[in-house]
């Protein structure tokens, strides 16, 4: 298929880009360097610095045989979205071109209405591309699952049937994001919904948890193909942060109690998810939405596990709650249902020890690397912060 990744140059994006194209598709990316551009406004700098686009399309080449082609420019644009949708004629979009930061969304008022506008923005310049010059393309929206928040209720996949009053209707399941970024994905997901229903659009909305490592089939023993790799407290998410903090010898920052619980998935299974969810696609009209995690974890189960996988390797490592900087329950109920993705053939990759200390043994070679500044700012979500 002819796959175009919006976002392609992110975390998420290349090594998705490199695993759709060893599975023989034709793979193109867009992206105009927001991340790297704010993670430097922000001096929030990568664990190791990482080759543009181009350069990376020439190296992947010169390791596979296969192209992947780029494109540099902004989705907020719409000469440029139309003249690349014109140009490539996509059958699947895979959108990740968001910005991708909750805590970065909660800085300043500048940090959010830059969110709100890319976000927002990118989302439907990409709906309305997709109606212009490809409207039958699938499109597979990264969105998260905190969009659901924690309710005291079990986590549905997407929808909820609801009978009020003797009458039943399925709706979409009740959102309520706990930062601004989070309230963003709730805003495409409506977005998305409304223009399935006026123009019959295939969307898949993969509700995606925190994902985990930088190690990928494709990237094996090619460290200048790795992804961005993020372990500030604006850009990491927390079992990476967790294992630079570790090496580092900074005490593991858990937010206060630390039964704040996620469903967390390898890299590895992040890019199966989109390939099942790209090779088989929604309906025209259908609004698909999968759960996107492989086994849900307390913060206090992610420090343990980091610490236990840290002494193995005779580093003395230290956990320590201080204050949350967010406002978020700390002890809640969470039991999503996720078989979607499974019933696809999903087979997924566990935490284990030894997944752990393969990702300790990158972030040991970058030791040096590692600023203490970065890692605990405090970005505050309280009126006051
Ligand atoms: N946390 C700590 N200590 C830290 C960092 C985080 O206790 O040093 C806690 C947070 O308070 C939160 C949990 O760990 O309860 C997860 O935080 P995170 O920073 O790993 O993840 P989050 O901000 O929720 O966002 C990340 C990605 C985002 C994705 C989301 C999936 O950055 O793009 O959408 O994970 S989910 O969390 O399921 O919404």
């Amino acid at each position: 298929m002819k796959i175009l990744i919006l976002g392609g140059d992110g975390y998420l994006g290349w090594p998705t880009a490199m695993n759709l194209s060893a599975h023989g598709h034709e793979v193109a990316v867009l992206d105009n360097y927001l991340r790297r551009k704010l993670a430097t406004e922000e001096e929030s700098g990568p664990l190791y610095d990482l080759p543009e686009l181009a350069e990376r399309c020439r190296l992947w080449q010169a390791h596979s045989g296969k192209e992947i082609t780029s494109y540099i420019g902004d989705l907020c644009d719409w000469d440029f979205v139309a003249g690349v949708f014109q140009t490539f004629t996509p059958e699947a979009v895979v959108h990740y071109a968001e910005q991708p930061s909750a805590p970065y969304s909660m800085l300043r008022r500048s940090a959010a209405t830059l969110t709100i506008n890319n976000n927002l923005l990118a989302t439907a310049n990409t709906i309305f591309a997709v109606r212009a010059f490809c409207p039958d393309a699938h499109i597979v929206k990264l969105g998260t699952m905190g969009e659901y928040g924690t309710p005291n209720i079990d986590i549905e996949e997407g929808w909820l049937d609801v009978e009020h009053k003797g009458r039943k209707h399925k709706f979409l399941y009740p959102r309520q994001a706990g930062s601004l970024y989070h309230t963003t994905k709730v805003m495409d997901t409506d977005l998305l919904w409304f223009y399935v229903r006026m123009w019959d659009l295939r969307v898949t909305d993969l509700m995606q948890g925190p994902v985990y490592g930088m190690m990928t089939d494709e990237n094996e023993g090619q460290p200048d193909l790795y992804p961005h790799f993020a372990y500030d407290e604006i850009f990491g998410t927390v079992l990476n942060r967790f294992v630079v903090q570790a090496v580092a010898n900074y005490p593991l920052t858990v937010y206060g109690k630390g039964g704040q619980t996620r469903g967390y998935l390898n890299i590895k299974d992040t890019l199966n998810c989109i390939r099942l969810s790209v090779e088989t696609p929604a309906d025209a009209g259908e609004l698909r939405i999968f759960n996107q995690f492989v086994e849900t974890f307390s913060v206090n189960d992610l420090a343990g596990r980091v610490k236990s996988a840290g002494e193995q390797l005779g580093l003395d490592v230290e956990i320590k709650s201080i204050d949350n900087p967010r406002k978020e329950m700390e002890e809640h109920y969470y039991n999503p249902a996720h078989t979607g993705l499974l019933d696809l053939g999903l087979e997924p990759h566990f935490l284990t020890e030894e997944v752990l200390q393969g990702i300790f043994a990158v972030v040991l070679q970058h030791k040096d690397r590692i600023s203490d500044d970065c890692i605990f700012r405090g970005v505050k979500w309280s009126r006051t912060g």
